[in-house]
């Protein structure tokens, strides 16, 4: 199913009214997180009442403007069909939780089996990143490109860390980067280490399995930024989740090769699905 460039123009307008609501929401949040309730959804899994209010916000703000649109979000889930909102109302809650100002709000919305807009905004910095597919990415309305880093001894990488996938491939991967050299960080919000990917701040991102909602506006802000990222809808990625890899094309083959996470060359069309890749990554 294709998109035209009208519908996605009025949905790039009311995504940036949104970032402004949901940025209120969680600031405000954030503000008073101290007091706030934090339960835990599984093992390191951290949920606060502002996941909550962030995503019913969105939700509902989306269901009234493009009631045609689905909605996927990472604490009710949902149907996205064809046309679809995928949404992390606080990526980094761990963060939030305690008190580190290292969390963001991910946006992404798809349709025609890509990802046709993608934004993540840091409340507590004010930073607003933004991305359309085949027009560029921006950060406060400015362009951003990838780091031109070829040396991998300049190198700064973040690798995400999740416990859905084998700790040895993490660790092993870890003593790869760092024996070539690398400095590699985790900063426990993926979105925003990969939206650090597309402005410069950081050479590239890797994680072993991450779901669609944090990672899906970040992947097509690298793409927009003129960095390379591995597949991940192909792989079933919307649903089900899957590796992930974001980098600047000049240092991008190493992490590609420590992660065992292959690049991707063309668009990352649902149909398209890589065998090859799926065998690689399994
Ligand atoms: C998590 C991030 C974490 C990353 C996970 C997930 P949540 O999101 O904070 O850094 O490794 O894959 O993205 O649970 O805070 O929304």
């Amino acid at each position: 199913m294709s998109i035209d460039d009208r519908a996605i123009d009025l949905r790039e307008a009311f995504l940036r009214e949104l970032l402004g609501e949901a940025g209120d929401i969680a600031r405000a949040g954030f503000a008073r997180q101290a007091g706030e309730t934090v339960s835990m959804k599984g093992p390191q899994d951290y949920l606060t009442e502002t996941d909550g209010q962030v995503e019913s916000h969105l939700k509902a703000r989306i269901a009234a403007v493009f009631p045609e649109d689905g909605f996927l979000g990472e604490e009710g889930g949902g149907e996205p069909g064809a046309q679809a909102w995928v949404v992390d109302p606080i990526d980094g809650t761990a963060n939030f939780a305690r008190s580190i100002p290292h969390f963001c709000i991910s946006i992404a919305f798809i349709a025609g089996g890509e990802v046709q807009l993608g934004a993540i905004v840091n409340p507590v910095l004010d930073e607003v990143y933004l991305a359309r597919l085949g027009r560029g990415a921006s950060l406060n309305g400015q362009p951003i490109r990838v780091s031109g880093t070829t040396d991998i001894a300049a190198t700064s990488f973040e690798m995400g860390w999740s416990n859905r996938r084998p700790l040895a491939r993490y660790i092993g991967a870890l003593n790869e980067l760092f024996e070539a050299g690398s400095n590699v960080r985790r900063g426990a919000c993926g979105a925003l280490g990969l939206a650090y990917v597309a402005d410069g701040r950081s050479d590239g991102y890797a994680e072993l399995h991450m779901n669609s909602w944090d990672c899906l506006a970040g992947l097509l802000l690298v793409r927009e930024a003129g960095g390379v990222t591995g597949p991940f809808l192909s792989l079933g990625g919307l649903l089900a989740g899957a590796p992930v890899l974001a980098a600047a094309p000049g240092v991008a083959a190493v992490l590609s090769k420590a992660t065992a996470i292959p690049l991707l060359a063309g668009p990352d069309l649902v149909a398209d699905a890589k065998e090859d890749d799926q065998r690689r990554i399994a």
